[in-house]
């Protein structure tokens, strides 16, 4: 049983870690930055340490104090939330070898997943479809990389092994720019992440992003919980998610359920974990794994009726999951708005004090968030303050409880995206589904270009 754990993140995610561990009677300790002593969970945790000055590399990446507050508090597990140190094989190494538990998968397997060469492969061994390309390192011999591109056709797109999440790759149309393209891409790696491999894949180029969370224990169980589309984004940044995904069938979620669920059990997995996918003219095609709790994991919460955190602190126990496949049920829709302090139009940041705050509410209202009136959002952090979520028995129902929530919710003080989520909840090609990863980028384009031809 865990007795007491450290809370080693901040913001919306930290506050649910929190209510998961009270759910369970497991006792908290908070970690925060000097600029972070107001924040919510700071106030209800049972313990809380300051562990550093503002700037994340000195507090939230900072390792040694993060074990060092789990040591004077006495507790005996770490959970990283996501960002900061969620993904980092070192820190779960370092906090195991402290004689810690790392609440999360084994350092060995998060390594295994960070390397994106190597998640492939792994991935492709154990069933799971991935995008035609490499299938491994691109070496130096220029015929040999040109051959690929060839039996591959372009476009191609040249992925750095050490990247992942948008970080690293670079679109090669034709022949004449492939070879340039490798060097520049491995150059830029090298750079980046002290890492020069490279590999190729096929670039897809109207995909939707569909990923699939999963849940492992220590015994060798291992479940889906469904999958969540995430292709409403803007640079990388995920803007609205929701589940299940418009137009996936009951038989390609199990189909692609169970390859995932396969590859968990081929890889020794432990904890929640998501399969990440481009969805194209009916196929999925495996790109990356993350090794930790997602911000979207509550629209999965929802559609699955699985508490996920609770289930990662099970896992951490050494406890088997509380469901087994036959006992999921997938019911109804869910959507998230991510809630960010920043102007609707131009995305720049807008910290500042919250002079105001109304949370909407009713049936199917869920606000994951820490804010308060009075609370003051800081300028060093994410700018996300929060997620709306609703629920109901169908996507219609979903989308209009959240365009009731969206008129609902104040936060006066400080600017927020809530008037671009307003827009996207209402824009037709939403409401009618399964626009793909461009769409966002591409609304934004068409409403500027409206703009400039009224002013
Ligand atoms: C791709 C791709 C098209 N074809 N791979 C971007 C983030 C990283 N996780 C992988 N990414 C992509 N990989 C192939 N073979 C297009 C993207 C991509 C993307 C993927 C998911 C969500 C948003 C995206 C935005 C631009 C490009």
């Amino acid at each position: 049983m865990l007795d007491k754990i450290v809370i080693a993140n901040r913001g919306e995610i930290a506050l649910r870690i929190l209510r998961a561990c009270r759910e369970l009677g497991i006792k908290t300790v908070a970690v925060h930055s000097v600029a972070d002593a107001d924040l919510m969970h700071v106030r209800l945790a049972d313990e809380s340490v300051c562990i550093g000055p503002a700037s994340p590399m000195e507090s939230y990446l900072n390792i040694p104090a993060i074990i060092a507050a789990a040591e004077v508090t006495d507790a005996v597990a770490i959970h990283p939330g996501y960002g900061f140190l969620a993904e980092s094989a070192d820190f779960a190494e370092q906090v195991e070898k402290s004689g810690f538990k790392f609440i999360g998968p084994r350092a060995e397997t998060i390594r295994l997943m960070g390397d994106k060469v190597s998640a492939i492969a792994s991935m492709k061994k154990a069933g799971v479809p991935c995008v035609p390309g490499s299938d491994g390192p691109l070496g130096d011999d220029d015929n040999e990389n040109l051959a690929i591109a060839k039996r591959i056709s372009y476009p191609v797109i040249i992925k750095a092994s050490g990247g992942g999440g948008g970080r690293g790759m670079r679109v090669v149309h034709s022949e004449a720019t492939l070879l340039d393209s490798i060097a520049l891409t491995r150059n830029e790696a090298k750079a980046a992440f002290n890492n020069d491999v490279v590999y190729m894949e096929k670039f897809l180029e109207n995909p939707r992003h569909i990923e699939i969370q999963i849940l492992a224990d220590a015994h060798g169980n291992a479940i889906y919980l469904g999958e969540r589309d995430c292709s409403m984004q803007r640079r990388h940044q995920k803007v609205v998610e929701e589940a299940p995904a418009p137009g996936i069938t009951e038989q390609m979620r199990r189909f692609i359920g169970e390859r995932c669920v396969e590859a968990c059990q081929d890889i020794g997995y432990e904890g929640a974990g998501t399969f990440e996918f481009l969805y194209e003219k009916g196929e999925f095609y495996f790109i990356e794994m993350n090794t930790r709790i997602q911000v979207e994991h509550p629209v999965s919460e929802f559609i699955s009726g699985v508490d996920i955190i609770k289930e990662q602190l099970r896992v951490a126990e050494d406890q088997p999951l509380s469901y087994k496949q036959t006992d999921i049920e997938f019911k109804g829709h869910a959507i998230e708005c991510r809630i960010n302090a920043e102007d609707s139009e131009t995305f720049i940041p807008s910290p500042g004090t919250i002079t105001v705050f109304h949370a909407p509410g009713g049936p199917g209202v869920r606000i994951d968030s820490h804010i308060y009136a009075g609370y003051k959002v800081p300028p060093y952090y994410d700018s996300m303050i929060g997620k709306l979520i609703t629920y109901g028995e169908t996507r219609e129902v979903a989308l209009q409880r959240m365009e009731m929530a969206l008129e609902e919710i104040i936060i006066g003080g400080i600017k927020t995206n809530i008037d671009l989520q307003r827009r996207i909840i209402q824009d037709a090609n939403f409401q009618k589904g399964g626009v793909n990863i461009h769409y966002l980028e591409k609304m934004l384009a068409e409403n500027k270009k409206l703009e400039d031809v009224i002013l």
